[in-house]
């Protein structure tokens, strides 16, 4: 700190300074051993700065914890050529100030002293010109920072794009798993939902022309819903034809844990960066499900099943889809029974007396005959790896 406020307040500093410079300064009257010092004696110990220097400069320089001097980043670690505190002069570094000092020790009479002064000495005038090489590894470093930079953000960008893409494709091909769909006109359709749109901004009904494009047929005896058991239900209707879940449809199963949405004044479709479940009700994800969960809720018939969870307390939460949206469709001219799989483990914590469930019960249409049946998770998986036992004889 104290050498840096020396370099700025210090007028003779300012100057390049050289050995034939600094000689004139003090009008001959010193030795070139003891430069430093002397020429500071008699002419620049008026100011109140360089008094600080003067009485400062048997000091030896403190270093910065990096090992480096605060104002000029000069080494002052140990150096074998400057002794105990000796200052390293910077390769490359050629200012004629150093030259002088470099060359002048052995003419130094006081060995300790003129060295603790030479370092000052060193410390203040070695890199008062910025080292050519420091500036050209920096014009280095600022270069590859910005390629580096132009790679990082040409990634980006690709992987972004190829997310979309990659999106795309998914759709695409579990579309044409499906026969008898033109599955580019179903991806325009989808696409029309969330282009260009505020992603929180997406009603259920932008999906009305998907919907349209894709229907959802009544499956009369084999509609399963589900709350809070995706992965068990779904282990099930993969390997069983009895049942038949939205996921199963062309339009839930080409969506099924995707994500996507649009932004607003752009063409694309995006499947990272977009908003959560949560982070608002309109967003493009949960409107679609909450519109696939609708129609298909509305073509319900005959008796539907719904695999409920019997590990939570709540089976029949009321802020899930099944609660909030499909049960609420089932319609007692088409639906006759809705049939209740509690799916239990060992030490499950719910039974069918469950209060939600009595909730179910209030919630159906009069004239939907209602059944609960516990299942253990065991049974259950057993039916799934078991194509040849009939769905009946699995609860
Ligand atoms: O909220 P939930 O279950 O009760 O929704 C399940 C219910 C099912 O009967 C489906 O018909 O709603 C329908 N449904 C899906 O088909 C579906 N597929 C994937 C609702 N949500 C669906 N998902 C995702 O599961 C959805 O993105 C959301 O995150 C969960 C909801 O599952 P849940 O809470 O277990």
């Amino acid at each position: 700190m104290l050498a840096s406020h020396r370099l700025r307040n210090s007028k003779g500093y300012k100057k390049t300074p050289t050995s034939v410079g600094i000689s004139k300064k003090c009008g001959y009257s010193c030795k070139i051993s003891s430069i430093v010092g002397e020429c500071l004696d008699i002419h620049d110990l008026r100011q109140p700065s360089l008094k600080l220097h003067q009485s400062d400069r048997h000091t030896p320089p403190t270093a910065s914890p990096g090992g480096k001097d605060s104002w000029n980043g000069a080494n002052l670690a140990t150096s074998p050529r400057t002794g105990a505190h000796g200052v390293a002069p910077q390769i490359g570094v050629r200012s004629r100030a150093q030259f002088t000092v470099n060359k002048s020790p052995e003419r130094l009479p006081d060995a300790q002293g003129s060295s603790l002064r030479r370092e000052n000495f060193e410390m203040e005038h070695g890199d008062v010109r910025p080292p050519r090489r420091r500036r050209r590894s920096c014009v280095i470093m600022s270069i590859a920072t910005v390629l580096l930079l132009i790679v990082v953000v040409v990634v980006l960008a690709l992987t972004l794009s190829q997310k979309a893409d990659n999106l795309k494709r998914t759709f695409i091909a579990r579309c044409e798993k499906f026969q008898g769909y033109d599955c580019q006109k179903i991806w325009v359709a989808f696409e029309q939902a969330h282009v260009g749109r505020d992603p929180c901004n997406v009603p259920m009904e932008a999906y009305d022309p998907l919907f349209a494009e894709a229907p959802f047929k009544p499956a009369c005896n084999r509609m399963m819903f589900w709350s809070k058991t995706k992965d068990v239900v779904h282990d099930f209707t993969e390997n069983r034809d009895c049942f038949l879940t939205l996921e199963d449809t062309l339009l839930g199963s080409v969506l099924d844990g995707l994500t996507w949405c649009g932004k607003k004044g752009s063409s694309e479709t995006f499947s990272s960066g977009c908003p959560g479940w949560k982070d608002c009700e309109k967003n493009p994800v949960r409107s679609f499900w909450n519109g696939a969960s609708t129609a298909f809720a509305d073509v319900a018939c005959g008796d539907v099943t719904a695999m409920l969870n019997g590990s939570i307390t709540t089976p029949f939460s009321p802020t899930s889809t099944f609660a909030s949206i499909e049960v609420k469709r089932f319609n007692s001219m088409r639906v006759e029974s809705l049939n209740v799989v509690l799916v239990t483990r060992k030490n499950a914590v719910t039974n069918c007396t469950n209060a939600s469930l009595r909730n179910l019960q209030e919630e159906l249409d009069d004239g939907i005959k209602y059944n609960c049946t516990e299942v253990a998770e065991s049974q259950v998986l057993d039916c799934s790896s078991d194509p040849e036992k009939p769905c009946g004889a699995c609860w």
